[in-house]
């Protein structure tokens, strides 16, 4: 029997208006439907955007400190039950259950962190050029906001927005991904368990075009955050524009691991294997480019093709995987055809690629990692965003020639640089055309109480995370006081 879910609205959980579901699949295992939930509509939608403005007023006037206290009580309830839902995350999602348990974690960590913002959400005094006039800003909420969320990170994602969305004032229509919904409902869940007023948190469950794009385009929804594509985001800010709604937009990289010839050896290998193939390479914040200095290149690439044959790949609830499936059978065909794009550019195929499809594994979306080196900076592969666990090398001559190359994409979100000399570290870190610099650590894998986001095509709006949240999640009001 698949256990069916519904919508939260006004805090009553119901079905979709025309009675629609659609199945949340095991992407190891299709064969297991983990759950059945609504297929929204513009119907449901609007049931959602009306409940959350009924609530916006009750919810704004109440103090900052108070809303942080619900976001405290859901902390400890997400904490209790980390291991029911890293298994669900794992089992949805596919990544393995090391890093559900530590996705569960980042969400723990940053429901504490914006519970906590609720008692510091200031504004400035600024003083006047007149005698006897005082001047400060304080902050009000936007509105009802718009949460759209990715189905890779489903429940991180969904909490660091929600998060900074509730304490600054504002009432939530949560839309996650199909691909991995029910993590993100057990947030919402938990959330609703604290007492939270009806209306104040919403989800709407359901595809982009039929739930997500009526949400986005609602008159009344004021802020919209989305993560995902750069072409889906692209629909979001055009949408947002006509309106002059604010929209915050966290989309695609294409992000560099440069490896210098002086790195020590493991460190660049092993922050490679991590960036590019943990989570089966789909982060935004994945590697996809290691760009590696001539003199290091062979010792680099041999010790990194070694560590990829060996990576252990299957079903994520074991312990001792480390790589699970692509999401659904749409993304493994994407990546397997970039493969083939790969090949026809000319490209050198040194490892991984093929699919694992023996016993249990037929039923799932494995695929070994595949390592191409000769790569063109130009080329497609050199270019596009593939979303899977398929990284390209390019040899550089030297630092210049490995910046140039870095920056020669159209997006910009995170950047590694290998080292042990500070100074070019230092010196990348000023030239990196990417939001987020990492030095001798991982491209992908970020903490949740600093800025994240990026530059160029990859990012739009204002920062996520950390005190820079809040920027996004509510309005500066200024006032002058003659006394
Ligand atoms: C991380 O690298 O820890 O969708 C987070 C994504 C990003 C989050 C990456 N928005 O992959």
């Amino acid at each position: 029997m698949t256990n069916i879910y519904s919508n939260l609205i006004e805090g009553r959980w119901v079905p979709a208006r025309s009675g629609a579901t659609f199945d949340d699949v095991n992407p190891a295992d299709t064969a297991d439907i983990v759950g059945r939930l609504p297929d929204s509509g513009p119907p449901d939608v609007e049931d959602a955007v009306r409940a959350a403005a009924r609530a916006l007023p009750g919810w704004a006037a109440t103090p900052a400190p108070v809303r942080g206290r619900y976001l405290l009580r859901a902390a400890h309830a997400v904490e209790k039950r980390l291991e029911e839902l890293a298994d669900l995350l794992s089992r949805e999602e596919g990544k393995t259950i090391g890093e559900a348990r530590g996705e569960v974690t980042r969400a723990v960590r940053i429901l504490e962190y914006f519970g906590g913002e609720g008692a510091r959400l200031s504004g400035r005094t600024i003083p006047s050029e007149r005698e006897r006039v005082f001047m400060y800003t304080l902050r009000q909420p936007l509105g009802v906001v718009a949460l759209v969320t990715p189905w890779n990170f489903p429940i991180a994602i969904p909490a660091w927005k929600t998060a900074p969305a509730l304490v600054c004032g504002n009432t939530v229509v949560l839309k996650p991904a199909e691909q991995a919904p029910l993590t993100a409902l057990r947030l919402a869940e938990i959330l609703q368990e604290t007492d939270l007023p009806p209306g104040v948190l919403n989800v709407v469950f359901g595809g982009g075009p039929g739930a997500g794009a009526p949400l986005v385009a609602h008159p009344e929804v004021r802020g919209v955050s989305f993560t995902g594509s750069d072409v889906v985001g692209r629909q979001v800010a055009q949408v947002g524009a006509r309106r002059l709604a604010r929209v915050q937009l966290e989309m695609g990289g294409k992000n560099p691991t440069l490896v210098l010839a002086d790195a020590d050896l493991d460190t660049a290998v092993e922050c490679t294997l991590n960036a590019a193939f943990y989570s089966t390479g789909q982060r935004c914040t994945a590697t996809s480019r290691a760009i590696v200095e001539k003199a290091i290149a062979p010792a680099f690439l041999e010790r990194l093709v070694a560590r990829t044959g060996a990576l252990r790949i299957g079903d994520p609830r074991r312990p001792d995987t480390q790589i699970g499936p692509a999401i659904d059978a749409a993304q493994l065909e994407t990546t397997l055809r970039y493969l083939d794009t790969a090949r026809a550019e000319g490209a050198r195929h040194v490892a991984g690629g093929e699919r694992l499809t023996e016993g249990a594994l037929a039923r799932g979306h494995f695929l070994r990692p595949a390592i191409f080196t000769g790569v063109r900076p130009d080329s497609r592969l050199g270019q596009e965003e593939v979303f899977g666990p398929l990284l390209a090398v390019m040899e550089v001559d030297g630092f210049e020639e490995a910046v140039t190359v870095a920056n020669a994409t159209r997006f910009g979100l995170s950047a590694t640089i290998c080292t042990r000399d500070v100074s070019r570290a230092l010196e990348y870190v000023a030239r990196a055309e990417a939001g987020m610099v990492m030095v001798n650590l991982p491209s992908a894998g970020v903490e949740f109480q600093i800025p994240f986001g990026g530059l160029k095509d990859s990012s739009s709006g204002t920062r996520e995370q950390g005190p820079a949240a809040a920027e996004f999640y509510s309005e500066t009001k200024t006032v002058y006081m003659k006394y």
